[in-house]
């Protein structure tokens, strides 16, 4: 399919290393790709769902060892442990290929290596990048085709180039002492080994498209971040695009795809959503604007907690051409189910380890053991397929920022909005995002663990270094045009620890001050951490539970709390280590001082 001798060249060397018994190249067809789900189905790797009810579906059980990705076993393999930072883990190049190259051995024996070309971004675009990634897993193969752009033309558009990210997986025997995710930003490399977990395996979505490509804007000048992409259309038809970072599992996929509230679908106004994971920026020297692309072509989005009230748009997504993975099969009628999906769990079931399973037996203080469905369990589908999908998702230069969000969940800490006083605070505020633990999870509840920019386990290099990145982006000349920079939080609780924001479509309103501040149409109230907005501003019309006292709440700053968390970001910026930039600490030190001031 290709003569590029680079390409060839390294596929043959991987080859000759893990030995498969035949190679096949993905073409991107659909007479493959349903050759393929026809061998996954027989070997018991997929099962096929109603056709009638889910057309093109498929279920799909990982081992019950192998469920999430792995931070502790990701390395950034660079060749100082000082480009890595404290942040990620990291292993010298040549130590690492040779503790792989043992794991790699042979590893395909009898397997087929699928030769995958693939974009991140619309093939041919300026934002477009290309990768090649090697698997043993049908799995991936037909997960890849959904959440990246597969096939000949991919290889048409590299050419004769080197310029490709490598990725190699393998499957191996998904030894959890033996599993690793590593990047070799020099190389341009990937290698995975012993799991078969999306995160871990889809190479193009985290590997790819935020860990090596955040390494690849810091070198060229652009920014990979975990951001979601919406625009929001007013009644007047016009779009304004924010892009939001929130840590995962924190409601990316529900904001992205949120419906507006029935006050505000009537008077006109639309969500598009253009992504709901990973955004890709660059600033246009035209007008100074940041522009963003989402470089995937799919969802693999949280399954629990997805319903009609949640997320209708992303349920309708998946009604069609989608792999679901570990979630709840009925086997009455062959459809998929999860916890959180209705309050018609199936009579008779298979659970996500396979066995049957019986919803009598669920015990929410046990989520874990008596879950249907697994917390992480996924669904991967098309773009395309969402009722909600914008206009500019194929956009070859993408669509113009006019604000970034970010977001943690804080119990206290953060108000319902705040707005960032310029870029340099506002990288501040990225730099100090936060979650804290919930119930959910075990383990102590309101542990704050800080996730900044929710890159922390996505930077593919020093996390210092990668805010003073930020910092240079906003120092460029040509950077004319910033979008604002904001911090939202849907979390906030009473001292009963009852949500006091009702969130999902709600969330629009804070959505719309956010829009009226960057057209400058609105005013706000400067505060220690930031601008608030004044309680009346925020739109509660029809949102009979938050009364202006509740807004008040809302949007008001705790200063103990805050006092509180300089420590803990004190600590954490101690961590990251000497490569904080020394704007970060002036900017600590000046919220201190405000906040010494209230
Ligand atoms: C994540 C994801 O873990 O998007 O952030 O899957
Ligand atoms: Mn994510």
């Amino acid at each position: 399919m290709t003569t590029n001798k680079y390409v060839l060249s390294w596929i043959d060397e991987m080859a000759s290393m893990t030995r498969p018994k035949e190679i096949v190249w993905i073409d991107g067809s659909e007479e493959q790709a349903e050759a393929l789900r026809k061998e996954a189905c027989s070997t018991g790797e997929l099962t096929k769902l109603n056709e009638e009810l889910l057309p093109n579906c498929y279920l799909h059980r990982t081992a019950v060892n192998d469920v999430a990705r792995v931070e502790g076993r990701t390395y950034i393999c660079t060749p100082t442990k000082e480009e890595a930072g404290n942040i990620n883990n990291w292993m010298a190049p040549d130590e690492m290929y040779a503790k792989l190259k043992k794991l790699y051995n042979g590893a395909m024996k009898d397997r087929t290596m699928y030769v995958i070309p693939y974009s991140m971004g619309v093939v041919g675009s300026p934002f477009a990048k290309y990768g090649i990634e090697l698997t043993d897993s049908i799995y991936v193969v037909l997960n890849m085709l959904i959440m990246t752009r597969v096939g000949t033309a991919v290889l048409k558009a590299l050419g004769d180039s080197p310029d490709y990210i490598k990725g190699l997986h393998a499957k191996a025997d998904l030894d959890e002492e033996n599993r690793y995710i590593t990047h070799f930003p020099q190389d341009n490399t990937i290698m995975s080994v012993n799991s078969g977990y999306g995160g871990n395996v889809l190479l193009g979505k985290k590997c790819f498209a935020l860990r090596i490509a955040s390494y690849l804007g810091r070198k060229e000048g652009w920014m990979a971040e975990h951001m979601l992409i919406l625009g929001l259309e007013y009644p007047n038809g016009e779009i304004k695009y924010i892009t939001a970072a929130f840590p995962s599992a924190c409601g990316k996929t529900n904001l992205a795809m949120l419906i507006p509230p029935e006050v505000f679908r009537k008077k006109g106004y639309k969500v598009w959503c253009v992504g709901d994971d990973i955004a890709w920026l660059r600033v246009n020297k035209e007008d100074g604007k940041l522009y963003a692309v989402n470089p995937e072509n799919g969802f693999f989005g949280v399954a629990p907690g997805t319903n009609e009230k949640s997320n209708p748009n992303a349920l309708a997504t998946t009604k069609r051409d989608t792999i679901f993975t570990n979630v709840v099969l009925n086997t009455d009628n062959n459809t998929v189910w999860w916890e959180g999906l209705d309050n018609n769990p199936p009579e008779h079931a298979i659970d996500w380890r396979g066995n049957a399973w019986d919803y009598r037996t669920y015990d929410k203080a046990n989520k874990l053991a008596t879950a249907g469905a697994h917390p992480n369990s996924r669904f991967t589908a098309l773009a395309k397929n969402c009722p909600c999908i914008s206009s500019e998702f194929n956009s070859l230069t993408g669509v113009p920022v006019s604000a970034i969000i970010f977001g943690g969940r804080r119990a206290k800490t953060a108000p319902l909005v705040y707005q960032s006083f310029n870029w340099r605070h506002g990288t501040f505020v990225g730099s100090i995002m936060a979650s804290e633990t919930t119930a959910a999870a075990a383990g102590a509840i309101g542990v704050v663990r800080r996730d900044p920019m929710a890159m922390r386990p996505f930077v593919g290099y020093n996390m210092g270094d990668y805010w003073q990145h930020w910092l240079d982006m906003g120092n460029r000349p040509d950077f004319t045009n910033k979008p604002l920079i904001f911090h939202v939080n849907w979390f906030r609780t009473d001292d009963e620890g009852n949500f006091i924001w009702p969130g999902y479509g709600e969330n629009m309103r804070v959505l719309l001050w956010i829009l009226d501040r960057c057209a400058g149409k609105v005013d706000a109230v400067k505060t220690a951490i930031g601008y608030l907005p004044k309680p009346e501003d925020i739109n509660i019309e029809g949102l009979d539970d938050v009364t202006p006292d509740t807004m008040k709440d809302l949007l008001s700053v705790d200063v103990p709390a805050w006092t509180a968390d300089v420590e803990n970001i004190k600590e954490f910026y101690a961590q990251v280590g000497d490569h904080v930039p020394a704007a970060m600490y002036e900017e600590l030190n000046a919220l201190t001082a405000r906040l010494a001031k209230e």
